[in-house]
């Protein structure tokens, strides 16, 4: 769908082009104050981010002037990688957005100077591992090593962030022939398993996991167990690296762990909010267990479907297969709604759901550009062919351009709360926008072969990882 696909490419220019011209090496682009914001502690992270975006789009005259600036010798981000900057950073956000942008934007141009500054950055995050557990602290100083926990979890540790850094370590690995980063994160997930199969997930149901971790005692702590924000991105490494890692250690295990969470997920999380009388299809969300609520789902989970999808491929039996396929299916036609259902046709980030009245009510109101919704139809869309898919992607596409444009300087940005009209913008441009929520936007409208997800993994933050290993074919 050559024209739909070449005005979502139009958006990224326009939105690039205006980070570049306003903020360009800080984090995020501030669309009406026309400046730049560093809430990642200055890690470029827009920059970074775009980067492969800007290559599968065909924008290399972009691309080529992002990486040069990048590797500029003295410039700020070459400062930072190389530990000359006294800086606290988050370990997740710099591994997904960093560490998995660069790796990618290597595994798409070949540049070798690239994969050096994401071996910098992996060597500054390396020194968060350095604890009782060996699982990593929530935050590293890049110039001293320094690591420490965030004082509203009392410390604790964050399953989604120390459970989604193995695609990357393994990746950069692999590509540096250096064993030492991925050894990091197989003892993280030998240590998660064991917990596990001992039955010391901190979770009720088995196959779950708690979203906190003690990384001095070694032990889950808490008891909430989510698919939205803390736990999300855990589950869907389980598969990823399954699928995409050609020597992952324990390999059958890690698949083992995707069923079993699944099955947990199913039995504990999965709930039904309506059935649509005329069509007999069913509405489904994954609904936490303690912390932010049961009855609600954040918009964060809706990229529940595009693993199912991924995990339908060599399921347990052609019944779990189709399983899975459906659920992703029941799933996504909820998270569709909660954008249709809204006046500016945007989803808010948090919403309950009354079964009775069939309706959805806002607990958090804004929407700050998140991808999973667009992520899952993607996957659905390579999956089974259906146009729907696209025409619902088409919509969510048209909606956001109209609330998220500034045309005053080409940014986009988010709103402040979605059930009012007009909408009020955020003044901030999310760098996963970028990254994510356009990038997915395209790839619905390319045919399959462009960044084939038999040939490519997209991590966590959409940054595409060449596969390693043959798997059944996703279609
Ligand atoms: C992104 O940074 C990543 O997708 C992460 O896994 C979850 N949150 C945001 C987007 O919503």
């Amino acid at each position: 769908d050559a024209g739909r696909r070449d005005e979502v490419k139009a958006a990224m220019r326009e939105a690039f082009g205006a980070y570049r011209t306003h903020a360009l090496g800080h984090d995020e682009l501030a669309p009406r104050a026309r400046t730049g914001r560093d809430d990642f502690g200055g890690i470029g992270a827009t920059l970074i981010d775009s980067l492969d975006t800007l290559h599968i789009m065909g924008l290399r005259a972009e691309f080529d002037e992002a990486l040069r600036y990048l590797k500029k010798p003295g410039s700020a981000f070459r400062d930072l990688v190389q530990g000359e900057t006294d800086r606290d950073v988050s370990v997740f956000e710099t591994n997904i957005r960093v560490l998995g942008g660069l790796l990618a934007a290597h595994d798409l141009s070949g540049d070798a100077d690239v994969l050096e500054l994401a071996e910098s950055i992996a060597a500054r995050l390396s020194a968060a591992f350095d604890t009782p557990s060996g699982v990593p602290h929530s935050f590293v100083n890049v110039k001293t090593g320094n690591s420490f926990g965030l004082p509203w979890t009392k410390g604790a540790s964050i399953l989604a962030d120390f459970g989604s850094m193995h695609l990357e370590w393994a990746t950069l690995s692999a590509r540096t022939k250096n064993p030492v980063y991925e050894a990091h994160t197989n003892h993280v997930f030998e240590t998660v398993s064991s917990l596990g199969r001992r039955g010391k997930s901190g979770a009720s149901t088995k196959g779950l996991f708690s979203a906190h971790f003690n990384v001095d005692t070694g032990e889950f702590a808490g008891g909430d167990v989510t698919f939205g924000a803390l736990g999300d991105s855990f589950y869907e490494y389980l598969i990823k690296c399954w699928r995409s890692l050609g020597d992952l250690k324990d390999a059958e295990t890690w698949r083992e762990m995707f069923d079993e969470a699944m099955l947990g997920m199913k039995t504990s999380l999965l709930r039904d909010w309506k059935t649509d009388e005329a069509t007999g299809e069913k509405y489904s969300y994954v609904s936490p267990i303690g912390g932010s609520g049961a009855g609600s789902m954040e918009h964060l989970a809706c990229f529940v479907p595009g693993m199912l999808v991924l995990g339908a491929a060599e399921a347990p039996t052609p019944t779990t297969a189709d399983e899975y396929v459906q659920i992703a299916k029941d799933i996504a036609r909820t998270c569709v709604e909660m954008y249709s259902s809204q006046p500016c046709g945007l989803s808010a980030d948090h919403v309950r759901f009354d079964s009775g009245s069939k309706t959805i009510s806002n607990i958090n109101g804004k929407n700050i550009q998140r991808p999973e919704t667009v992520e899952s139809l993607f996957y659905l869309y390579r999956k089974t062919g259906d146009e729907i898919y696209r025409t619902q992607a088409w919509k969510i596409f048209q909606s956001m351009k109209s609330a998220y444009r500034v045309p005053e300087s080409g940014g986009w940005q988010g709103v402040l709360d979605v059930s009012k009209t007009p909408t009020a913008g955020d003044d901030k441009m999310q760098s996963f926008f970028l990254a994510e929520t356009l990038k997915y936007l395209y790839l619905i409208f390319t045919d399959s072969d462009t960044m084939h997800l038999d040939e490519w993994v997209f991590n966590t933050e959409a940054h595409p990882l060449r596969i390693t290993k043959a798997r059944e074919r996703l279609n």
